[in-house]
């Protein structure tokens, strides 16, 4: 393929011109954000052509097209990775330091889209940019949020969350496209007539309507000119002031539809553990799918007669259950405005969409009341009510006289919608996201359907996108492995197993080596402006970024980082490696046990930073505001890889991806993707602890463990957890984490997440991460040997899978 040509002279002068007709300046006189702005705007410039030319191809191609579902896109900023892949990040640069500007600072200046929480967001964020680089006809169909991800701030200790106002200074890469905007109705109620002919019709009547309006950003593909869309939708009132309803005395009606509309898109719920039955989650949910359906099915109909064969074009791919009301949405566009049978449109919707779990614990799953459901979608409602009456009756003929059966697996059942049911129910393919994950769910959470529907199911092992996480995160490392194996690794990850051989060469570790030493130095610079504190390049970065839950375990690590230090303390003069321990993590606004997590480890890394005694050889970090344009730095500088979650609860992981790629070493449980990125690098080079999920899934059977027998035998964990209520930690209220305490020993099911349980193992696992550190020439080998072989965990190969398996596309060649 050929490269980009990038013509610097004409670049500099579109950014000069760009600065002057949108801010009356010279270049000289714009500041950062101006300059941003501009130079956004010319590199969108080159993305349009490109855009424009792959939609034509396929149109001409009548390509068949995926619509990835989702709730969630966390995208991160836009230009790095579009400058990344137009293959004009290099020359950029170069033009912007002739301007007399660094790329870097400019860059920053980017506010992140943060429109997701975690994993699944940025699961979905990867997979755009996999099918873009793959060449396949895609659409991410999301919300287009006006406050993302809440910014967190910590104060005193504690997190505090502020409106994530990311559009304040406008998007430059999207592009409303009001000539596609699409009406979504709520509420009312259905009347049914039948006509001459004997067929009956269902209207939806006395509802409310908002206008969903899509917004555009371009998707762009690694050096072979395709774009594709991701679209999220904003809401507006019907009419801005309906005169005519007001005059009519119906004010209340045109003030309500206007509200409706603001509420809407107006935040991301900032959890991912916890259901709760949200009318307004459930309101957003129903706006994107209606919105992205409809407005699918218009574009098939545009070129196709026979609705019959909309799934020779289209898939709708779910991501976890939040947009499951597809199925519904799909069903009564087919019937009751396509005039469609229900046995014809059943035929249709099931092989137009496909399901994604991505978690198995319990809290998590969606189900709603049924009243509240029925009051806000009627006709959703009524068709669920058939498809549910349909598939009970199914279940009564396979297995006659079984109340438990349809207990566990009706749609409709205790008052309740289920959302997971109804998912795999209506859908053709029901995936996990790792191995160990999708055989939980056949051999325990979906057992049921399993054994019912075997062939639905299906695993894909999730990944990550190497473009962004070290392409771009990571720029020393990534022009040294092109520079020893060619740049193939970009577009085929598999290719980077060619590094294997340099493992064993000396003056390659040393360089490896070396660049993991300057990206800890980039990171350290960076805790210095943001934490004030002064970190140690030549410790060991030891780091834990992700969500704060309890399943993931930060405790187990800030507990154990309050016994090393009273190891110490103990015994100053003990043979000791420095130390930073590094976290990063938001927490829900209304998980308190998190937020106390938080307050924890922010309180140990005060005492621990400040206490001159110890010579520096531990540090304890929070990193605040963990999103991902500061995750880039952290992973490209991390030695070692905390996986640490309760084994069975991390459905896969992606986190642990992204450091294998960047040369650290997982110490974790035998869990989600860490099982399969243990046998692609070899136990040799990573560091296992704890119980298998098996021996946590049959303790939870059996009602859990005693933690007490550990509190009680073992004097050095009973230090540790005595710590947390004797003030060590907060010398002004003794009782602060007395919640933690309590969890850890006495609460219902106390220790429900096996941390002391696992906690001598993990202390052991640690002592192994140190003495493998000591041996230097080891350790280099072994983490060039993380990166070398983690070519499995590129979202190319989770793509193609999904593409083999489930969708069924061809790839789209585009030229210019
Ligand atoms: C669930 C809920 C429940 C209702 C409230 C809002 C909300 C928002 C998100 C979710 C889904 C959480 C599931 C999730 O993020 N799972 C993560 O998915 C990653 C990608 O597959 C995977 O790597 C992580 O292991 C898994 O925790």
């Amino acid at each position: 393929m050929s490269e980009f040509e990038f013509d610097k002279e004409e670049f500099k002068k579109n950014v000069v011109n760009a600065v002057k007709s949108r801010y009356r300046k010279t270049i000289d006189e714009a500041d950062k954000q101006q300059v941003f702005q501009a130079v956004a705007y010319t590199v969108k410039d080159y993305i349009i052509d490109r855009w424009i030319a792959t939609h034509k191809e396929f149109e001409k191609q009548d390509a068949k097209t995926v619509y990835y579902m989702s709730m969630e896109f966390l995208m991160g900023r836009a230009l790095g990775n579009n400058m990344i892949n137009l293959t004009c990040y290099k020359g950029v640069k170069e033009a912007l330091d002739e301007l007399g500007f660094d790329l870097n600072a400019i860059e920053d200046e980017e506010p992140d889209a943060a429109l997701g929480n975690g994993g699944l967001g940025r699961l979905a964020a990867c997979f755009l940019d996999s099918l873009s680089s793959l060449g396949y006809p895609a659409y991410g169909c999301g919300i287009r949020y006006r406050y993302g991800m809440f910014a967190q701030k910590i104060v005193d200790g504690y997190q505090k969350e502020i409106p994530d106002d990311w559009l304040r200074d406008g998007n430059p890469f999207e592009i409303k496209r009001p000539e596609y905007a699409v009406t979504v109705k709520f509420g009312g109620y259905v009347r049914s007539y039948t006509d001459a002919d004997y067929h009956e019709h269902y209207v939806q009547e006395a509802y409310q309507s908002v206008r969903a309006v899509p917004y555009d950003l371009p998707v762009v593909g690694y050096n072979n000119n395709v774009v594709n869309t991701l679209r999220i939708w904003d809401a507006e009132p019907i009419q801005q002031f309906n005169l005519d309803e007001f005059d009519k005395g119906d004010y209340q009606k045109a003030v309500e539809q206007e509200n409706l509309a603001k509420n809407i898109c107006e935040v991301l719920y900032p959890c991912d553990d916890h259901y709760a039955g949200k009318e307004l989650r459930l309101k957003q949910q129903y706006f994107f799918v209606s919105a992205s359906v409809q407005s699918a099915v218009a574009k098939y109909k545009k070129n196709h007669d026979d609705i019959r064969k909309l799934h020779e074009k289209v898939c709708f791919q779910l991501n976890d259950t939040h947009p499951t009301v597809t199925v519904a949405e799909l069903m009564r566009i087919l019937m009751d405005e396509k005039g469609l049978s229900w046995d014809e449109a059943w035929g249709v919707t099931t092989k137009c969409c496909a399901y994604t779990n991505h978690t198995i614990m319990a809290e998590a799953l969606e189900k709603w009341p049924i009243d509240l459901f029925q009051k806000l979608l009627p006709r959703i409602y009524q068709i669920i009510e058939e498809i549910n009456r349909r598939f009970v009756n199914e279940v009564k003929r396979m297995y006659p006289d079984n109340q438990e059966k349809i207990a566990k697996m009706a749609i409709l059942y205790d008052g309740q919608v289920k959302m997971a049911n109804l998912a795999i129910v209506a859908g053709y393919s029901v995936n996990g996201v790792a191995a160990l994950h999708t055989e939980i769910l056949e051999k325990q959470e979906l057992k049921d359907f399993y054994e019912m529907m075997p062939e639905k199911f299906n695993n894909k092992t999730n990944g990550i996108t190497q473009r962004r996480f070290l392409l771009h995160g990571n720029p020393l490392l990534a022009d040294w492995v092109t520079d020893k194996i060619g740049d193939g690794w970009i577009t085929d990850l598999p290719k980077i197993s060619g590094l294997v051989k340099y493992a064993d060469d000396e003056k390659s570790r040393k360089e490896f080596m070396q660049i993991k030493r300057e990206n800890k130095v980039r990171l350290a610079k960076y805790i210095k402006e943001h934490n004030d504190v002064e970190v140690n390049p030549d410790s060991i970065f030891d780091v834990q970024v992700k969500r704060l839950h309890e399943y993931k375990r930060q405790l187990l690590n800030i507990l154990h980082v309050m016994y090393l230090y009273n190891k110490i303390k103990a015994n100053p003069d003990m043979d000791f490696t420095p130390r930073t321990f590094i976290f990063g993590a938001k927490a829900a606004a209304g998980y308190r046990r998190a937020k106390l997590t938080i307050k924890l480890i922010n309180s140990v890394s005060d005492v621990i930073n400040n206490d001159k005694s110890i010579n520096g050889k531990l540090k304890v970090v929070f990193i605040e505001n963990y999103r991902v344009s500061n995750a880039e730095i952290i992973f490209a500088a991390a030695d070692v890889s905390e996986q640490i979650s309760t084994a069975s609860k991390e459905a896969s992981g992606t986190g642990n991806m992204k450091f294998m790629l960047n040369g650290a070493m997982t110490l974790g449980t035998m869990d989600g993707a860490n099982v399969e990125i243990v046998k692609e690098v070899g136990e040799e080079n990573a560091v296992i602890f704890g119980l298998s999920a098996d021996e946590v899934i049959e303790y939870e059977l059996n009602g859990g463990y005693n933690p007490l027998d550990i509190y009680n035998s073992d004097e050095e964990i009973r230090r540790v957890l005595n710590q947390l209520v004797d003030g060590t930690y907060s010398p002004a209220d003794h009782e602060l984490f007395r919640d933690l305490y309590n969890a850890l020993l006495y609460d219902g099911v106390a220790d429900r997440y096996f941390i002391l349980k696992d906690f001598r193992s993990y202390a052991e696992a640690q002592e192994k991460i140190e003495a493998k550190y000591r041996d230097k020439d080891g350790w280099a080998k072994s983490v060039m040997l993380n990166t070398a072989r983690s070519g499995k965990f590129s979202s190319d190969r989770t793509i193609e899978e999904y593409v083999r398996d489930i969708w069924h596309l061809e790839k789209v060649k585009v030229e210019l």
